[in-house]
């Protein structure tokens, strides 16, 4: 263990990503909601969550799923009402859990009260809270490529303006050069600390510094256009911005914070997540970004074990002991990681276990994603109606532009989808997957007859109890030491389709994964003192040389 590290409340614990839309729904109106959250709040206690991070229930046009805010300060009616979140907060507190809230600041929606005055007098204070170019004729004030298609630049209706929007155009962004605007936001953020909110998830934070003076970048694509990370890569001083925020904010109430960064360059990491970095923590997003393509999703690389193996072991290297990385394998952004990082028809409880076991252990803080402790699976799509999410719905047309088929398009888009994650949480076999007693608002999986809470509960073997195993194995005080500030060393690094790594404090733990269907040999560096954790009923051992079955995992002391 590194010994300067100075210990903090959240080191270790186990995060749970919530999607209210779609956990559980507690009055038939086909929507999750916050009363939802409370009735499960035992469930998440026994698999043995402490934090747990909401996506958006704040008041929203939902034009991007709560990620567009019409109002900071409030709950969307369709999720809940304050008093509901209030009981929420509570209810958690009594459970020794945490809530984090997701904190969309990048932009609001175009919906806000801001965004409207800006309308109306874009001279004004408010105008001033976006970024907004005079109107020219054929021409827009630059070519970047909103992440959701299209150009980043769109009429401020009743004015002779545009404003600038990222991400869709229900999501204008917010000006951060403006100091007025920062205290705003750091006013709401303290006030849901005052709360008692425990910290925040913090959405598209690489976004809010912007390279001035805004200009055009080489295009990239046949729409003329150019990828928006050409204008990031060029911003400097971002620092400045998360500095002033955590100083202002999380830092006052020692509370938890964890940034959705990406391209951070190696040098910037002890800024990000050091001892008094920006943020607690940050996503580790190497493994969701890679086989990416500039051309979209169409184009994108599927990721092989081998792969996988190197993208986790390559972020654990770089961040070392600078921090702690918050690790996952899907979020409300990504497709399924058991459909993604198993091989196409390898998918089963084995190697989901493995799945689990290898992602679980690294050093960081471990989030699961709703879902992903019962082996959740991607969604079979058969037409594009059923998709409701808009990032996909791009992608679509990128797709078909690009000369691909319909279906073929359906299928690129399918395995990239984030209505993969979306589908209501399946707790049981019932109507619905028990999710609702109303009509969903997005259709459930069809293999919730056989994936389902209530189905993995008594099971010894389910994928649910071997993630409850791996939790409990973290919160041992005889392991905690090792599994939440030990090394981790790679072993065995080249040899195909194993993944397997030390973890190494007060305890030696080795972590073997046969990441492939064929049995796989290995021979231990010495004899283990005791199996913590295996996916089989036992190991077919001869003295030190281990014979591992499909998609075996172990987590042996030594
Ligand atoms: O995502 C930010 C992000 O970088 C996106 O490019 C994401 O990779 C993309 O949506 C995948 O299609 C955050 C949220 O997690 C996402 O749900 C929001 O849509 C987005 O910000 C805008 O708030
Ligand atoms: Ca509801």
């Amino acid at each position: 263990m590194a010994n300067n590290i100075t210990k903090k409340w959240w080191h270790d614990k186990v995060a749970y990503q919530i999607y209210p839309k779609s956990f559980y729904d507690s009055n038939g109106d086909g929507i999750g909601d916050l009363p939802g959250i409370i009735d499960k709040l035992d469930y998440l206690k026994d698999l043995g969550i402490d934090i747990i991070w909401l996506s958006p229930c704040y008041c929203s046009p939902l034009a991007d799923e709560g990620y567009d805010i019409s109002d900071y300060y409030n709950i969307d009616p369709r999720f809940g009402t304050m008093a509901d979140m209030d009981q929420l907060i509570d209810e958690a507190k009594k459970r020794d859990m945490y809530i984090l809230m997701d904190l969309v600041v990048n932009h609001c929606s175009d919906e806000h009260e801001w965004f409207k005055k800006a309308c109306e007098d874009p001279e004004g204070k408010y105008g001033s809270f976006f970024y907004l170019r005079n109107k020219t004729d054929g021409e827009l004030p630059t070519n970047w490529r909103s992440y959701f298609g299209g150009p980043v630049w769109d009429d401020l209706p009743g004015t002779d303006k545009q404003y600038l929007h990222v991400f869709h155009k229900k999501q204008p962004d917010l000006n951060w050069e403006n100091p007025e605007l920062r205290e705003e936001v750091y006013k709401n953020i303290n006030w849901w600390l005052d709360k008692g909110l425990a910290g925040f998830r913090i959405d598209a934070i690489i976004n809010i510094k912007k390279a001035l003076p805004l200009r055009s970048y080489e295009p990239d694509r046949d729409d003329g256009l150019c990828n928006i990370h050409k204008m990031l890569k060029d911003a400097k001083g971002i620092g400045e911005f998360l500095g002033e925020m955590r100083d202002h904010t999380f830092k006052k109430y020692d509370a938890f914070s964890v940034g959705e960064v990406f391209n951070e360059k190696p040098e910037e990491i002890p800024d990000f997540i050091g001892e008094n970095g920006y943020f607690s923590s940050m996503f580790d997003f190497n493994e969701t970004v890679f086989g990416s393509s500039e051309k979209g999703w169409y184009d994108a690389k599927p990721i092989t074990p081998d792969d996988y193996k190197r993208c986790c072991f390559e972020s654990q290297a770089k961040i070392g002991d600078i921090g702690f990385l918050s690790n996952i394998i899907e979020n409300h952004d990504e497709p399924r990681g058991v459909s993604r990082y198993i091989p196409e028809g390898e998918c089963s409880p084995q190697s989901k276990k493995l799945l689990a076991a290898l992602n679980f252990m690294l050093r960081g803080l471990p989030f699961i994603y709703q879902g992903q402790e019962l082996g959740m699976e991607n969604v079979p799509f058969s037409s594009i109606d059923e998709i409701d999410d808009i990032s996909t719905l791009d992608e679509y047309q990128v797709a078909l532009k690009a000369g691909l088929s319909p279906d073929d398009a359906l299928n690129a888009v399918a395995k990239y989808s984030r209505d993969n994650a979306r589908t209501p949480m399946q707790w049981s076999d019932g109507a619905n997957a028990g999710f609702t007693t109303g009509t969903p608002w997005l259709k459930v999986n069809p293999n919730f007859v056989s994936i389902n809470a209530a189905a993995q509960k008594d099971d010894p073997n389910s994928v649910k109890n071997f993630y409850k195993k791996l939790i409990a194995l973290r919160k041992n005080p005889e392991y905690k030491e090792t599994v939440v500030y030990g090394s981790l060393e790679p072993i065995w690094e080249d040899v195909h389709n194993l993944m397997a790594y030390y973890r190494k404090g007060a305890k030696t733990l080795l972590v073997i994964g046969n990441y492939q269907m064929d049995i796989q040999t290995v021979t231990l560096p010495s004899s283990y003192k005791r199996v913590l954790v295996n996916n089989y009923a036992d190991i077919a051992e001869n003295g030190q040389t281990i014979s591992l079955n499909a998609y075996q995992v172990l987590i042996l002391e030594m």
